[in-house]
């Protein structure tokens, strides 16, 4: 029963189909969502569509919660979270993939999916979450914020408490070249970023982003999905 991990979607959704053709996942296979399945993309409501029709054929589906996630739930309480989230990140497209002018529009059904996203997920030898942990907590797992929102934590890892499990992340695209130097290094290092940033293929491909990555936990093979859009 293969587990996979997929990085940041953002909105890809014809990219998250034509990766998940690859993977052909089958009844009784998990795969989990390493958080922002939304924003900036064209289709972050097909995006949730295609998740839930994961889970209607019986795959197990895990979406962790991603700061653009967070952000689209505060905008609905908060009007300065509103505009940051509608102007600077990317919120906009999503409302318009909804057909909807506000937050507070979305329907409810996917208000309660985003509601119920858990921030963490572990598994066979793999502690997930969307950006990264504060190792300058004893226990790191208790800072909300910083597991949605925290970058350059590398260097922080307490290894002690991680013990022999992996930390597999998103958040911050890194170049394909740096992903897969992780990936070699796996053993050593316990932490790998899915997130090349394929929402950024369009402008930064030559740069070396602009990717869908899919991960499998027992194979540790990296399946690499060019943008489709
Ligand atoms: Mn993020």
């Amino acid at each position: 029963m293969p587990t996979y991990f997929i990085g940041d979607v953002h909105g890809c959704n014809q990219t998250l189909a034509t990766l998940l053709k690859r993977l052909q996942p089958k009844a009784g296979d998990k795969v989990v969502f390493l958080g922002d399945l939304i924003d900036r993309g064209p289709d972050s409501k097909g995006v949730v569509d295609t998740v839930w029709q994961l889970q209607a054929s019986g795959i197990e589906v895990v979406c962790l919660r991603g700061n653009h996630e967070q952000m689209l739930l505060d905008a609905l309480d908060d009007p300065y979270s509103k505009e940051h989230w509608l102007n600077l990140n990317g919120g906009q497209k999503t409302l318009e993939s909804f057909g909807v002018s506000a937050p507070a529009d979305l329907p409810e059904k996917y208000l309660d999916f985003f509601r119920a996203m858990p921030l963490w997920y572990e598994t066979e030898g793999y502690l997930c979450v969307h950006a990264g942990l504060n190792f300058h907590r004893s226990d790191p797992l208790t800072d909300e914020i910083s597991i949605v929102w925290i970058r350059r934590w590398y260097d922080h890892i307490n290894y002690e408490w991680l013990g022999n499990r992996i930390l597999l992340h998103g958040h911050t695209p890194m170049p394909l070249q740096t992903i897969e130097h992780q990936l070699q290094s796996l053993t050593q290092q316990q932490y790998l970023n899915l997130d090349n940033g394929c929402v950024y293929a369009p402008t930064h491909s030559a740069e070396g982003y602009g990717h869908l990555l899919a991960f499998q936990a027992d194979t540790r093979q990296l399946y690499i999905q060019p943008f489709v859009g």
